[in-house]
């Protein structure tokens, strides 16, 4: 087992990850950015090391100034967290090349699933059904024409270097291929360096599902059942919950298979997540796959009863895990609740709080860094708190998040607590009966 971890991260999850590696005898390091000094994972590690000025490029994002970290503690592993340097292959490749143990998968695997067309053809090759469309790249507006017309309109273009909803455009009709396919490439060009673009028909009003997974060392793979994470906005996810509201058990043993020959295909070792399209005929089609433990792992956490950071670490030591699958046993969501203003198209609103109160009770946790007192940067993520509830149906666990909800008191900034409280309250919200569209039709009135 590690003898000393370095957290390559910040916030909630950097304590999170404290947490774990105490419980199991391991040291912590922080790193923090001048403007994290009085964040609780710099107090709640063993040692902390100033790494650089509030800019995330010359601190969190700053791989000299890591290894010099974890030169003068002697870490001999690396936790990356999520965001940052998590999905980054060169940063997983020079720990590797340092002697210092990355926590999660190799370069290799991360640079496979970082790029879109290449994650496609490996899923294809492994039996995991895919979104018709593109074999590889599109070479030019004629391809894309006569692919688009052999798949029918709608189709959507993807930036192979993209993801997470980056670079990505709907076209509905023939006339507006090449507008949208030079918007793009444009798109694409300016965020990722690379115009590399393909097409797929487009899945309308999908739920986004998406598989948690874990392999070892030795070739083992099985999966932790799955999320439901259609409750987005602009790609943010505000809530997720496990299980599906919209999922059988016949289905489960469908996509469950497919996740576990996914990550089997790459020999995937750490936490994964394999995520979905499903759409309303229950066909599901690879999307993504993230390399990364993700913000939303405490929905599985509690429907499982497993703590995935020690499950992460132990595979990464070298120790096997048991060949079975996990399935649910109780109903677990998630509230992302952000330093934004609902009222006020999510405007980030960052400052100083002056009172916070976190709910408590059974089935209640909340995963934070923040206090009454800490003042939220401008400089990073807006999410101040993940709000958890579990309970044994999930009719019950809506009645108690909406508890832990009114519980909740944060004053001095606005956060998402509001808009939460009145999606509970949704009748659609409350049958399951919910897409990845479904924020778009969702109002929030200030005086309800
Ligand atoms: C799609 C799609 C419909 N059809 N692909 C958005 C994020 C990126 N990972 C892929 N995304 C989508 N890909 C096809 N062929 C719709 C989306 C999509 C979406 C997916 C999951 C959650 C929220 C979404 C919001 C808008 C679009």
């Amino acid at each position: 087992m590690f003898n000393k971890i370095l957290i390559a991260n910040r916030g909630e999850i950097a304590l999170r990850i404290i947490r774990t590696c105490k419980e199991m005898g391991i040291k912590t390091v922080a790193v923090y950015s001048t403007a994290d000094k009085e964040s609780l994972h710099v107090r709640f590690a063993d040692e902390a090391v100033c790494i650089g000025p509030a800019s995330s490029s010359e601190s969190y994002l700053s791989v000299p100034r890591l290894m010099a970290a974890v030169e003068i503690t002697n870490a001999d592993a690396i936790h990356p967290g999520y965001g940052f340097l998590a999905e980054n292959a060169d940063f997983a490749e020079i720990c590797t090349e340092y002697g210092v143990k990355f926590i999660g998968p190799n370069a290799e695997m991360i640079r496979k699933m970082g790029d879109k067309i290449t994650a496609k053809s490996t899923m294809i090759k492994a039996g995991v059904p895919v979104v018709p469309g593109s074999d590889g790249l599109l070479k030019d507006v004629k391809e894309g024409i006569k692919i688009a017309k052999n798949i029918k309109f709608p189709v959507i273009l993807k930036a192979t270097a993209g993801g997470g909803g980056k670079g990505m455009r709907v076209v509905w009709k023939e006339e507006e291929f090449e507008e949208q396919w030079n918007k793009a490439r444009q798109e694409a060009k300016a965020a990722f360096g690379n115009d590399g673009i393909y097409i797929e028909k487009f899945i309308e009003e999908p739920r986004h599902i998406e598989f948690q997974i874990i392999g070892d060392q030795y070739g083992n793979v099985i999966h932790l059942s799955e999320r439901d994470c259609s409750i987005q906005r602009r790609h943010q996810k505000l809530v997720e919950e496990s299980p599906s509201p919209f999922m059988s058990d016949e289905l489960r043993e469908k996509m469950g298979d497919a996740a576990v020959r996914a990550g089997k295909a790459i020999n995937y070792e750490g936490v994964g997540t394999i995520e979905f399209l499903v759409d309303k005929y229950r066909n599901f089609y690879f999307m993504e796959m993230n390399t990364r433990i993700q913000v939303e792992h405490p929905v599985t956490e509690e429907v499982i009863d497993h703590d995935l950071i020690k499950e992460q670490i132990k595979v990464a030591a070298g120790i096997p895990i048991s060949g079975k699958n996990y399935y649910p046993s109780l109903h677990a969501m998630e509230c992302r609740i952000n330093a934004e203003d609902p009222f006020n198209d999510f405007r980030p609103n960052p400052g100083k709080i002056t009172s916070f109160h976190s709910p408590k009770g059974h089935g209640v946790r909340v995963d934070t860094h923040v206090y009454a007192g800490y003042t939220v940067p401008p400089y990073y993520d807006s999410m101040i708190a993940k709000l958890i509830c579990k309970a044994q149906t999930r009719e019950e666990c809506i009645k108690k998040m909406q508890r832990a909800l009114d519980e909740f008191v944060v004053e001095g900034i606005k956060t998402t607590v509001p808009f939460h409280i009145e999606l509970m309250k949704d009748e659609n919200f409350r049958k399951g009966d919910f897409n990845t569209g479904f924020i778009n039709t969702f109002k929030l009135e200030k005086d309800q």
